[in-house]
């Protein structure tokens, strides 16, 4: 069987400029890349998913008709915006030697009205490439639905699916605020049995078209549902936060488990 130590979740709002169309925020994917090549990553097995931020979102949101992608043309534009920021983010690994290997999304999941189909996911080319040496990436993207032709899977969901997978230590959700935030502020720890409540009080960010930060803590609340150990919510574009994290210290953030 293989393992992994963490999965991690690069939220599209900090890897994206969201308010501008197509904008990769390149100072944060260098800070990440720079901070990710500090760890030898034979020793440290980390599985990278990012998620659409100003590349996917800003097209599904064009073509989406109740959570379906129903127009050919729709999926082929929301893969195409997805494939440009999975480019961005390769060749902006690469130059910190990072050997970052994208798989497509499309090609491991299936969806039956909206819900990964049983024993379809196919996860072998993420636990080979992790033998291999690589640094497997993959990316919330359009994905293909018995039901409804297609659907916009999420990046969380899919950092939950290979995170449960791999047997984590952690699954890491990188976003740009500290955590989860209420109107009495950061919450630093929520346990287990507390998600819903929190849930009850969330907010959401406008333009999310996989339910933001209250679709994050929902995936992770499945994910500790089922065995998950720890999930942490922290500012991936603060520098440091993540070397932290992947050297086992605590940082400002959400632990949840
Ligand atoms: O940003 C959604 O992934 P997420 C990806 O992780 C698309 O929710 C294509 C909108």
């Amino acid at each position: 069987m293989v393992r992994a130590d963490f999965v991690i979740k690069l939220g599209g709002s900090a890897i994206t400029n969201k308010d501008s169309p197509l904008s990769p925020n390149m100072e944060v994917m260098e800070q990440i890349a720079r901070e990710l090549a500090k760890f030898d990553l034979k020793e440290k097995k980390i599985v990278l998913v990012y998620g659409g931020g100003s590349f996917g979102h800003f097209i599904a949101k064009r073509y989406l008709s109740k959570g379906a992608v129903l127009s050919p043309k729709g999926c082929a534009e929301i893969r195409a915006a997805m494939l440009s920021l999975a480019k961005i983010i390769t060749d902006t690994f690469l130059k910190y030697d990072l050997p970052i290997f994208v798989i497509n999304p499309s090609s491991c999941f299936l969806l039956k009205d909206g819900e990964i189909e049983p024993n379809s996911s196919f996860l072998i080319p993420i636990e080979r490439s992790l033998q291999t040496g690589l640094l497997p990436a993959v990316g919330g993207d359009v994905v293909l639905d018995s039901v409804n032709g297609a659907r916009i899977l999420s990046g969380d969901r899919i950092a939950r699916l290979i995170a449960r997978r791999l047997e984590v230590k952690a699954l890491i959700f990188g976003t740009d605020v500290d955590g989860i935030l209420t109107d009495k502020g950061l919450l630093r720890r929520i346990k287990k049995g507390e998600i819903k409540r929190t849930l009850a009080v969330l907010g959401g960010r406008p333009g999310d078209v996989t339910g933001g930060i209250a679709g994050k803590l929902r995936e992770i609340d499945s994910y500790l549902s089922e065995g998950g150990r720890l999930a942490i919510v922290f500012n991936i574009t603060r520098p440091g936060l993540l070397t932290k994290i992947l050297s086992g210290d605590e940082v400002i953030g959400t632990y949840i488990g």
